[in-house]
């Protein structure tokens, strides 16, 4: 028997899928071939729910703590601690906390914040993920908007900016090959050269970039450009233009190329594209370039070479930042919601510590310990909360340090629908196997809380229903959710073309550049030489990876050249070292990285030394208080065998 369903991790390609349950009670998953952009396959992380779902490992009964262990307990006697705890606070809702990440994406997956907006309770801003990209798109264009996917396929050359489409987004990098195949030029730009054993960009011609200065590059190409004048129709569609040029043709072309590394004919190339008439121009933004101190300017700089060369509000061209997941949907479902204060994401470990009064955190969706900066320091906040109650399915280093632990329904165990921040369509993400043991999906352990605690909840379908009530998908279709529950996914009604006629969402209609300013990198020092990249994994998600896939040590990849000043063999053991720590690694000598940097694959768990947030501090991006991890200085240390 086939069901549709979707893949509710967090990731651009948001697949719709096939699950077959054959008559042995088999299962197996594959993608839709009727989805446009699925396409019939789905990438190995998105393969590995099966495993997930029925690991042995896997927490499958209410957990409470017993000194330094855990004693399985009841539903009942789980939730009654809780409610009795949440409700001695009542009155002082500040103190408690509840940290939510995108572990699993989804409308129902919302509820745990209803829940906590209901109460008042402190809440969280700024983002361990693309927050840099969203709000500086915003500033720029007035909203998130992007051309559809579609169009990278009418584009005669197309500049990803750091974004590792075959890790990250396998259905863009299948179609940056088909737009190759069709004749469009790809150029990709990154600390990681393609050559080598890293492999990560489709692209005819590659740039290596010192990490983190992408926005001097860009300051470069929009010199040149200016140089040769930039058009008054577009002009006239800024607010700050004239103001915006004045600064930029003050700049040194010499100056912006040292500090980004990159050598004049590699300009030229650029120059030559982006300045081209006629030319369609896609550029790509990635995450990885914005996980910097600057990681907005970076984005804002891009956006205004997209911008000034023509290739905003045009079939073919543009600046894919992403689209808002929540962007078709109607959440006054969940309107009302208050919470007590904020506190900031990237920051978590010393904003917990320094409010001294938080008694009570809820976490779901996230292994918060381990994917926040100072992980070490996030594991002494934790300890310093009477009550911590962690929603999760495995027994890593946040569940570790709960009092209770409720088990989640894992994905294909519950339903939800969902969007994407890559492409338009929306997609149902179907309930078809029993949650295993006494797991409960999210929506029923929050709704059966709430009723301890006498506050009204809204029903699944309406909520569904409310949600799926938005112009975008009532355009094209009547009766949205039982269609969708039928076909597994819905087309939205957004025009193929962002921006057209170059109309923004700012008061004036206009577009906006960054302030007159460039700012410098961090410096990089001679005790600290080196920026550690912590780049995410192919085959998983962030840290949902098996215990015994981390068996093995934590590798680091660095430039040969690089090793032998630091006086390490290739394949040795050595540390890496941060101000507020280290890890031990085994080096591997790979050409294909930026001499500067360091890659370390992210997600491993602390509990096996594999986790580099125990090393990474608190860096703030300039704009929407993100993670800055890329900006982490280090050095490498020889280990004496
Ligand atoms: N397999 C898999 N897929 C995933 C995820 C996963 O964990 N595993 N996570 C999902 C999520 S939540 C996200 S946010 C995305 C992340 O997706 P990506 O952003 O693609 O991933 P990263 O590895 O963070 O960053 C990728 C790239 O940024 C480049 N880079 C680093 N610094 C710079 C720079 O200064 N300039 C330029 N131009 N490039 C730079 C690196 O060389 C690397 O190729 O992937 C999603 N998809
Ligand atoms: N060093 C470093 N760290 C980083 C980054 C970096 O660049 N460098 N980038 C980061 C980025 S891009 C992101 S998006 C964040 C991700 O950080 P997190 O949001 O913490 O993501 P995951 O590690 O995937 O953890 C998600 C958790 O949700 C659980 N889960 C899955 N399904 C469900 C469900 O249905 N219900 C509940 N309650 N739980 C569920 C999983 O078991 C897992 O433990 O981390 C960031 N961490
Ligand atoms: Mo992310």
């Amino acid at each position: 028997m086939e069901h549709f369903s979707a893949c509710t991790l967090d990731c651009p390609d948001v697949c719709s899928t096939i699950v077959e349950i054959d008559e042995q009670g088999n299962t197996s998953i594959k993608g839709n071939p009727a989805h446009p952009v699925t396409q019939g396959y789905t990438c190995k992380k998105g393969k590995h729910a099966l495993a997930r779902i029925n690991a042995p490992d896997r927490i499958t009964t209410p957990l409470m703590r017993d000194g330094a262990t855990f004693a399985p307990v009841s539903w009942e006697k789980a939730l009654n601690a809780i409610a009795n705890k949440i409700s001695t606070l009542r009155s002082t809702p500040e103190r408690m906390l509840h940290v939510r990440g995108f572990g699993f994406h989804g409308v129902l997956a919302d509820t745990s914040r209803y829940l906590f907006g209901q109460l008042e309770a402190s809440s969280t801003h700024g983002a361990l993920c693309d927050n840099a990209i969203i709000e500086s798109c915003i500033l720029d264009f007035g909203e998130l908007d992007q051309n559809s996917y579609t169009e990278l396929l009418n584009a005669d050359c197309i500049v990803n900016w750091g974004r590792d489409v075959l890790r990250s987004s396998i259905h863009t990098a299948a179609l940056l090959k088909d737009a190759q195949n069709n004749g469009c030029q790809l150029i990709s730009i990154s600390p990681v050269s393609p050559e080598e054993g890293m492999r990560i960009h489709v692209s005819n011609t590659h740039i290596q970039i010192r990490p983190g200065t992408d926005r001097f590059l860009a300051a470069a190409i929009i010199r040149r450009l200016s140089e040769a004048g930039i058009p008054n129709t577009i002009l006239n569609r800024t607010s700050n233009g004239s103001e915006f040029l004045a600064f930029i043709k003050k700049l040194d072309e010499k100056k912006l190329l040292d500090a980004c590394g990159i050598r004049s004919e590699e300009l030229n190339t650029l120059v030559e594209i982006y300045g081209k008439e006629n030319c369609a121009v896609s550029s790509i933004l990635g995450w990885g370039l914005q996980r910097y101190t600057y990681g907005g300017e970076n984005v804002r700089y891009i956006n205004a070479l997209s911008m000034l060369s023509g290739n905003i509000g045009k079939k073919g061209a543009g600046s894919y930042g992403g689209v808002s997941t929540g962007r078709n949907f109607d959440s006054t479902w969940r309107s009302g919601s208050k919470t007590a204060r904020k506190l900031l994401t990237p920051k978590l470990a010393d904003e917990i510590l320094d409010a001294g009064d938080i008694e009570f955190l809820w976490c779901d969706g996230t292994n918060a310990v381990n994917q926040t900066p100072e992980a070490n320091k996030m594991a002494k906040a934790f300890n310093t909360i009477d009550m911590v109650v962690v929603v999760d399915a495995f027994m890593n280093d946040t569940a570790k340090r709960a009092d209770i632990i409720l088990p989640c329904a894992l994905i294909y165990e519950r339903e939800d629908i969902l969007g994407s921040y890559f492409h338009n369509y929306i997609q149902h993400s179907a309930k078809v196997i029993t949650p295993r043991g006494e797991a409960r999906a999210d929506y029923d352990i929050i709704k059966d809380l709430a009723n301890r605690l006498s506050i009204p909840f809204p029903e699944r379908d309406e909520i569904l229903t409310t949600a799926l009530n938005t112009k975008p998908i009532t355009n094209l279709t009547k009766n949205p959710l039982e269609k969708i529950r039928r076909q597994g996914f819905l087309p939205t009604d957004w025009p193929t073309v962002a921006f057209k006629d170059m109309q923004f969402k700012h008061p004036d209609g206009k577009y906006r550049f960054p302030d007159p300013v460039l700012h410098d990198e961090l410096k990089a020092s001679v005790d600290f030489p080196l920026s550690l990249l912590s780049l995410i994994n192919k085959d998983f998600e962030h840290s949902q990876i098996p215990a015994d896939k981390q068996q093995e040590q934590l590798k680091a990849y660095v430039y040969p050249a690089t090793l032998t000043q630091s006086n390490i063999e290739p394949d040795a053991q050595a540390y890496i070292v941060s101000p507020i720590g280290k890890i031990q690694v085994q080096v591997v000598a790979d050409t294909s990285v930026h001499p500067e940097a360091v890659i370390v694959r992210r997600g491993g768990w602390m509990m096996f030394n594999r986790c580099p947030n125990t090393i990474i501090e608190a860096h703030v991006t300039d704009i929407g208080w993100n993670a800055a991890y890329y900006s982490q200085r280090v050095r490498l240390e020889p280990i004496e065998q």
